[in-house]
């Protein structure tokens, strides 16, 4: 059995990437852009990951638009970041099947837990303090987020951050992850891979992953997975 546990968060403890996507599109009718992104062209623009890089890779692929500063895309992050949170607190945004359970039958049988995600400190509590109480911290050993490393996934920086954190091993943790690009960063880091399928990545090539679930409740049959 693994030593510890790493989870992904968007996509894997909880499907918020349509909240993602409308918080996104809220910010862009703040400020007047006339952007809109639909499912189809976020599942596309999902492969850029970080909010603030997919909008600036979309600004990009735009002709005949004025140049976006910095600022303006840091102004509309925050609108986005801050009506993403009113959303979330609100309670609509539960976790998925399996989680809670997983969660508890690791820390029962001494296994330690940590969080790898692309998203920042302060949505990863959003979610979590209303999903796990107000002192879920407590149970994560290192929580490593998107802003906290130089390069975001694919690469496997935030994946080796937490190992360091952790003072383990790769061979010695498994990562659970619903993206390709999730897959990519824990394997360049040398962690095996249990994916959990989500909404907008069921169809990403999982071929290196250790093995592939529709949810974590499955993973009481497949118990050596973990
Ligand atoms: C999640 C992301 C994030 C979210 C938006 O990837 O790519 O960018 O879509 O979050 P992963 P921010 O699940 O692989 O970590 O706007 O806070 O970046
Ligand atoms: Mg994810």
């Amino acid at each position: 059995r693994a030593a510890a546990l790493i989870f992904d968060v968007d996509g894997t403890l909880a499907e918020t990437e349509e909240l993602h996507r409308q918080a996104f599109n809220h910010a862009f009718a703040h400020h007047g852009l006339g952007w809109q992104w639909d499912r189809a062209v976020y599942k596309d623009l999902l492969r850029v990951t970080g909010g603030k890089e997919r909008m600036r890779a979309y600004h990009g692929r735009l002709r005949n638009v004025p140049p976006l500063p910095d600022e303006d895309i840091a102004a509309l992050h925050r609108i986005k970041t801050a009506h993403y949170a009113e959303r979330v607190e609100t309670g609509c945004c539960s976790l998925r099947p399996g989680v809670i359970e997983l969660l508890a039958a690791a820390k029962a049988r001494g296994q330690r837990l940590a969080i790898a995600t692309t998203t920042s400190h302060g949505n990863i509590d959003a979610l979590l303090s209303q999903a796990l109480g107000a002192g879920w911290a407590a149970q994560f050993d290192a929580i490593v987020a998107g802003d906290d490393v130089r390069h975001k996934k694919p690469a496997p920086d935030v994946y080796l951050e937490t190992l360091a954190r952790l003072q383990l091993g790769a061979a010695d943790c498994v990562a659970i992850e619903d993206s390709a690009n999730g897959l990519i960063a824990a394997s360049r880091a040398g962690i095996p891979v249990l994916i959990t399928r989500s909404m907008f990545f069921a169809d990403d090539d999982f071929s290196a992953a250790r093995a592939v679930l529709d949810d974590l409740s499955e993973l009481e049959k497949q118990p050596h997975a973990q």
